[in-house]
C-alpha cells in the first residue's frame, strides 16, 4: 500500500506513534509518505520505502495568522496525485482531519477518491474542553474520516461524552518494540549518576501543566530522604522554571538532573529503577509504557487510559491524582528489596509485550486493507 501519514513533527507522544507506525509500515514494504511541517523527531536518516514532504507556509503580509491548514490541504492534494496514495492516516482531528477532508472533496472533483483513517491520540478531545469552538469542526470530521481510532478504551469513551458521534471508534493501542534479549545497563553510564547502591528514578515528559511534574519533585523529595536516590528528568516545556526552581527550595539541586530534550530516551531508561507519571490525565501514557518495555516499573496516577497500560500490583503502582504520599509509599514498596523490584521489573517487560509493534501495526494494516476493500467493492 501506498500510505500518507499527517502528523505534528515534535516531540510529543502522537508525533513519535506516527513516525514509528510510518517506519514500521515501511520495513514490512509498505511506501510512507510523512506530510508535515518539518522534519519529524523520530524519523531519523534516510530510510527506504519512506519519504518526507515538507509543507512550506510563506509569510504572507497580507494575513494576521498563517493559513496552515489550506497549505496542508493542498500539498496533500499534490502528494495524493503525484504519487498515486491509496490511503491517508491523520493524527489528531484538528487540524489534520479537517485538511485531509477538504483535500478528499478537492481529490474527488477530480475523480480521485483517497479514504482517511483518522487517529486520536487525547489532546484533541481536552481541546475541546478548554474552547468549545473546535466542537463542530471536531464532531464533522470524526463524522466524515472513512476510520476513525482511539489510543485507548477511556479516550473511546471520552469522545463519545464530548462528541455528538455514533461513528465507530476502533480502539488501536500505542505501541511499542520490546527488545527480544535482556537489557543490560552500562554501568559505568550509570555511575555517572548514581552511587552503586542508590536507585534511579526517572520522569520523561514535555513538563505541561498537565504532566504534574512538581509530583515528581515531591515524590522524589520524599523518597530521598528515606532512601537516598537520584532523579533524572527528560524533557522540556512549560513548566520547567516552577520545577527548577521547587528542587532548589527543596534543596534537590544535587539529586535531580534535568537532561532536557533527548530524541529517544531509551538510553536513560535503561539505566533507571522507577518511572514516575502522576499527569492530571493521560489518553494512553506512552512514556509509560517505553519505560516499561525496558524493565523500569511505573509509578503513576490512575486516571485516564493509564489503568490500561500499567497493571496495579504488575507493573507497577497506581494512586489518586496528587496523593504525593501514596506514590512515595509505592515508591519504597518496589524500591524496598532486589526480590521485589526484579518482579516488578520482569512483569513490566511482560506487560508491554502485550503491546508490541509488530502486533499493533498488523491491526492498522487490518483496517487499512478493508478500508480499501470496501473502496473497491463501491467503485
Ligand atoms: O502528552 C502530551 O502532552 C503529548 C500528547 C500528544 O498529543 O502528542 O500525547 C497524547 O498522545 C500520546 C500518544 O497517543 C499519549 O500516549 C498521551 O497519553 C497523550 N497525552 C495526553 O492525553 C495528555
Amino acid at each position: 500500500m501506498k500510505i500518507g501519514i499527517v502528523l505534528y513533527p515534535t516531540y510529543g507522544g502522537s508525533g513519535i506513534v506516527a513516525t514509528e507506525l510510518g517506519k514500521a509500515l515501511a520495513k514490512k514494504g509498505h511506501e510512507i509518505h510523512f506530510i508535515t511541517y518539518s522534519h519529524p523527531v523520530r524519523l531519523g536518516m534516510f530510510t527506504e520505502n519512506v519519504f518526507y514532504h515538507e509543507v512550506k507556509v510563506s509569510d504572507y503580509p497580507l494575513f494576521q495568522y498563517e493559513p496552515y491548514e489550506t497549505v496542508l490541504a493542498s500539498k496533500i492534494v499534490d502528494v495524493v496525485k503525484h504519487t498515486g496514495l491509496d490511503l491517508l492516516h491523520v493524527h489528531y482531528a484538528i487540524p489534520h482531519a479537517s485538511a485531509a477532508f477538504m483535500a478528499r472533496q478537492i481529490l474527488e472533483s477530480q475523480d480521485i477518491y483517497i479514504p482517511f483513517v483518522t487517529t486520536l491520540h487525547g489532546t484533541d478531545i481536552t481541546l475541546v474542553g478548554k474552547d468549545s469552538s473546535f466542537e463542530p469542526v471536531i464532531t464533522f470530521c470524526l463524522n466524515q474520516s472513512d476510520a476513525v481510532t482511539a489510543v485507548s478504551e477511556d479516550l473511546k469513551k471520552d469522545t463519545y461524552l464530548h462528541f455528538d458521534t455514533e461513528k465507530e471508534i476502533h480502539v488501536i493501542p500505542n505501541f511499542i518494540p520490546v527488545p527480544k534479549d535482556k537489557v543490560i545497563v552500562a554501568q559505568s553510564v550509570r555511575r555517572r549518576y548514581a552511587k552503586d547502591n542508590e536507585p534511579i528514578l526517572c520522569h520523561v515528559s514535555n513538563f505541561r501543566k498537565v504532566k504534574r511534574v512538581q509530583d515528581v519533585i515531591k515524590v522524589f523529595a520524599k523518597v530521598n530522604k528515606e532512601k537516598k536516590s537520584n532523579l533524572l528528568l527528560v524533557g522540556d516545556g512549560p513548566e520547567r522554571y516552577h520545577i527548577e526552581e521547587l528542587c532548589r527550595e527543596l534543596d534537590l539541586c544535587d539529586r535531580v538532573k534535568f537532561l532536557g530534550k533527548i530524541r529517544d530516551a531509551r538510553h536513560v531508561l535503561e539505566i533507571s529503577d522507577l518511572f514516575l507519571l502522576p499527569s492530571e490525565t493521560e489518553s494512553f501514557g506512552l512514556a509509560a509504557l517505553e519505560a516499561m518495555a525496558v524493565g523500569v516499573p511505573v509509578i503513576s496516577s490512575n486516571t485516564g487510559g493509564i489503568p490500561e497500560v500499567n497493571l496495579h500490583g504488575y507493573s507497577g503502582l497506581l494512586s489518586d491524582v496528587g496523593d504525593v504520599d501514596d506514590m512515595t509509599k509505592n515508591s519504597l514498596e518496589i524500591l524496598c528489596c532486589n526480590e521485589t523490584h526484579e518482579r516488578y521489573k520482569e512483569n513490566a517487560i511482560e506487560r508491554a509485550r502485550q503491546f508490541d509493534i509488530h502486533k499493533i501495526v498488523s491491526e492498522y494494516e487490518g483496517l487499512y486493507e478493508r478500508i480499501l476493500l470496501s473502496k473497491r467493492l463501491k467503485c
